[in-house]
């Protein structure tokens, strides 16, 4: 059977509530149809605006073998666009991050504009057409200072989203942050895995001790059923919408995003061991100590946290079928100074902790996942309907986009 076949079968056999199957977490040429259905044909977040602040300020990010080279131009957009050179396919920018009035592959030295227009190619001769050898653009758009890109020759629609979260974020001001920390870690587990987990709090009181002491993990807040019936998150959204802050739960109709602004426990502040705010100079206009936290999710790529005085982003990036990476960017505001307005150890030491907690998790559940014994098994109705949630907006969308899955299906 062709791995098509073998994929479309696998997920018609899928049991609504129950994990998935071994292959989809260990199996390689899954992995590269995740790649293909998902990881190169949606939008995915990349960075921050505030990363690249200036003309010539850009950074890359690859995703299988794709990578994005992500430049701000001389006239002050955002643009993306493959990294890899039009001469003999190098890669052009070789750092995460940098800056370059001009963008120069290191082999021959091609150069090109910040437009991806190529400016310069040395001895090429006389018939040369430079006009024909421009980077190949990635689509890039820019919401509320997140910058998202799409691989795909054509990408979806990308409005709908704006125009749902732009009017969540813009009270936290984003696009006027700096990234004051950044980590990327390696979890030894399947990207599905690090959403699985992403998305229930039902593993947090036996796991995230610092995390527990500001962060409820009520199972409405996290998940996607009954949090519109909860009588106290509905008070916590009225006294924030009157403030002027867009707080109540969001899901898109094929459950890819959600925004809702949270409580925190205790009228904590932000993620810090005391619960008191981090930063003496806020991110944004978020004025009430008691807003909580706007949390969104974008799949495959974005979850976050944008709290009255910082926010907190986390980008999932796939490697390989038993390896993705989580790099977490602590944002705060672009005049705030370190020592002075926050200090970086109680900014920070939440979430390093929480993330190296989940590590474990995703690890340890994959070694499990391993296992010859390994069967689906039955999510939480209330405490796991995020996950739930997650597992089914991944097989749908496998299921429409697998290359003649319905053909396949009907075949068996
Ligand atoms: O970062 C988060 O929002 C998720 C939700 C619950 C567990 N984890 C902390
Ligand atoms: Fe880039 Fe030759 S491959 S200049
Ligand atoms: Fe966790």
């Amino acid at each position: 059977m062709d791995a098509t076949s073998r994929i479309a079968g696998l997920l018609a056999r899928q049991r609504t509530g129950f994990s998935l199957e071994q292959p989809f977490y260990t199996d390689d040429e899954i992995f590269a149809q995740d790649m293909a259905a998902i990881w190169h044909r949606d939008w995915l977040f990349a960075g921050h605006d505030c990363e690249i602040p200036k003309a010539g300020d850009h950074f890359t990010w690859r995703v299988g073998d794709a990578e994005a080279l992500v430049v701000r131009g001389a006239d002050g957009k955002i643009r993306a666009f493959h990294n890899s050179c039009r001469h003999r396919g190098s890669r052009i920018c070789q750092s995460h991050k940098g800056s370059a009035p001009k963008l120069v592959c290191p082999y021959h030295q091609w150069t090109y504009e910040l437009d991806g227009r190529l400016l310069y190619a040395r001895e090429m001769g006389p018939g040369f057409d430079a006009s024909r050898y421009g980077l190949k653009p990635v689509h890039c758009e820019s919401v509320s200072g997140y910058v998202f890109i799409c691989f795909a020759a054509e990408a979806p629609d990308f409005s709908a989203f704006r125009a749902e979260v732009e009017p969540y974020l813009a009270p936290h001001r984003i696009a006027e942050a700096k990234v004051a920390h950044e980590t990327t870690i390696v979890e030894n587990g399947n990207w599905k895995l690090v959403w699985e987990n992403n998305r229930e709090c039902y593993h947090c009181a036996g796991s995230h001790p610092e995390l527990c002491r500001t962060y409820s993990d009520a199972a409405t807040l996290t998940g996607v059923v009954g949090v519109e019936g909860d009588a106290e998150v509905n008070a916590h959204w009225a006294r924030c919408e009157a403030e002027g802050l867009p707080s109540k739960f969001r899901l898109s109709e094929d459950g890819q995003y959600r925004v809702m602004r949270m409580p925190l426990l205790r009228d904590s502040e932000s993620f810090t061991m005391s619960g008191k705010r981090a930063v003496a100079l806020p991110l944004g206009g978020v004025r009430t100590p008691r807003a909580g936290s706007l949390l969104m999710f974008h799949y495959p790529t974005l979850w976050n946290h944008c709290l009255g005085d910082h926010a907190v982003t986390f980008r999932v990036t796939p490697l390989d079928a038993g390896r993705t990476e989580v790099t977490t960017r602590w944002l705060v505001h672009k005049d705030a100074v370190e020592g002075r307005d926050y200090d970086l150890k109680t900014l920070t030491e939440v979430w390093l902790a929480t993330n190296d907690e989940d590590r474990r998790l995703v690890e340890q559940n994959q070694l499990g996942i391993r296992s010859p014994a390994y069967e689906p098994g039955p999510y939480a109705a209330d405490h796991e309907s995020g996950v739930a949630q997650f597992v089914d907006w991944y097989c749908n969308t496998m299921r429409a986009r697998l290359p003649g899955a319905a053909l396949h299906v009907a075949a068996e």
